[in-house]
């Protein structure tokens, strides 16, 4: 408390408000992605993950089903402060009495004990179709393929997301995301780059065809620009999607694993802003590759928030986390990448953003280099622990012994 009182004034001295950036963090749903508590496996199948992303480790505790991975997000959720959301995939689909459904046929029933969850949870639901880890992916592809057989089954299985992604938002009275991501690609030099994305077009025009309620479902499309065994050219690359997205009203989203290694998602965000009402960023933190390791505090991690901040756009950037590491506890995994992107967002938010622009507009770059080196010594983990404690969150360390606790109590016994 007395902690908070001295950091609350040496921000007042910078002219920082700590209050209203707690106040105003709290507010802001993040979309914590399902399936880093199963390594992406999913309840509608148990072959591999295909689509060219890898979970690698073997640590024990994996959630093997609906009411162990739903145990385990409550966990999460409970170590992680501000609003949250639940962001799931298709082969998520819960099947009762057997009475299984293949990804074309899925139903808003076969997500009802989803959304029971939501609402014991207070909170929404964002939603992928699943274009992976399926038979249907015929050679790689899925809505790009030549065989139109292979494109029709997986435009149904889109559809079908979308009227589940409408249920959703009408249940929990928030609107739903739907993010539409494809593993499509070549392991080598194609011999026509053209006719796979004039086909992955014409497959996202009839999905988008079908009617949906756009106050409810934000249709989202996500770039990529290579994955394990398509390593030479993907479908889906970011000008496909930006280009796609920008003449037919849906979303771009980023995923900053999805670029080359010194391409920055932090200096695209300004850029989609000028020209984006809302747009949509999967979080992840990729290790020489688009390795989805757990998000780290680090430089751009922060440069992110900072450009959602100090934009202003808080409210018009569907931010969702994305990651999965199989070699540590996944609660653990979860708790960690969700609370230092709420760190680096309050971090932003402690930053006097009207001030170093003026610096940097009235040419004064010693002092604007200065002043941005000094925050970084400023007491935030005291406004943190603020935070914590007002969303009723461990604060500090003490959220490890709570999440240890869970794991000899729990998981371990699995
Ligand atoms: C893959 C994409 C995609 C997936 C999830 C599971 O590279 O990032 O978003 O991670 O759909
Ligand atoms: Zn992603």
């Amino acid at each position: 408390m007395e902690r908070y009182e001295s950091a609350k004034e040496i921000y007042r001295t910078i002219g920082v408000d700590t209050d209203a950036a707690i106040e105003k963090l709290r507010r802001v749903p993040l979309s914590l992605h399902c399936w880093q508590g199963d390594d992406v496996v999913g309840f509608d199948q148990d072959g591999p993950l295909s689509g060219g992303i890898q979970t690698t480790g073997n640590y024990p505790g994996r959630a093997k089903d609906p009411a162990e991975l739903m145990a385990d997000l409550g966990e999460a959720f409970s170590l992680i402060p501000g609003g949250h959301k639940l962001n799931l995939h298709a082969c998520y689909a819960i099947f009762e009495d057997g009475k299984r459904a293949d990804r074309d046929a899925l139903l808003p029933e076969h997500f009802a004990k989803w959304v029971e969850f939501a609402k014991k949870h207070g909170m929404g639901l964002d939603f992928n179709p699943t274009c992976f880890s399926h038979p249907m992916v015929k050679d790689g592809l899925t809505l790009s393929s030549p065989d139109r057989e292979v494109r029709d089954f997986w435009i149904r299985h889109c559809i079908c997301c979308l009227r589940i992604s409408e249920y959703f938002a009408k249940e929990t009275g928030v609107p739903c995301v739907m993010n539409i991501w494809i593993p499509d690609g070549y392991k080598d030099i194609p011999a026509d780059r053209l006719g796979p994305r004039a086909r992955f077009a014409d497959s996202l025009d009839r999905i988008l065809s079908t009617p949906y309620d756009k106050s409810l479902v934000y249709v989202a499309l996500e770039s990529k620009v290579f994955g394990i065994g398509v390593e030479s050219y993907t479908v889906g690359s970011s000008e496909f999607t930006i280009n796609y997205a920008a003449r037919h009203g849906i979303l771009s989203l980023m995923d900053n694993g999805h670029y080359h290694p010194t391409e920055v998602v932090s200096d695209k965000i300004p850029s989609m802003l000028l020209f984006n009402e809302k747009i949509a960023l999967h979080i992840t933190r990729g290790v020489r590759w688009d390795s989805d390791h757990v998000i780290r505090l680090d430089d751009e991690t922060k440069e992110l928030c900072r450009e959602i901040v100090r934009n202003d756009a808080l409210d018009r950037v569907f931010i969702a986390t994305d990651y999965f590491d199989a070699s540590i506890n996944r609660i653990a995994a979860w708790a960690i990448g969700a609370r230092n992107l709420q760190k680096a967002l309050l971090s932003a938010l402690l930053e006097p953003s009207a001030e170093l622009k003026k610096l940097q507009d009235e040419g004064r770059f010693t002092r604007l280099l200065a002043e941005q080196e000094e925050l970084k010594t400023m007491p935030f983990g005291d406004v943190w622990d603020r935070y914590c404690e007002v969303c009723g969150v461990p604060a500090g360390e003490k959220w490890i012994s709570e999440m240890e606790r869970y794991e000899a109590e729990v998981t371990s016994k699995r």
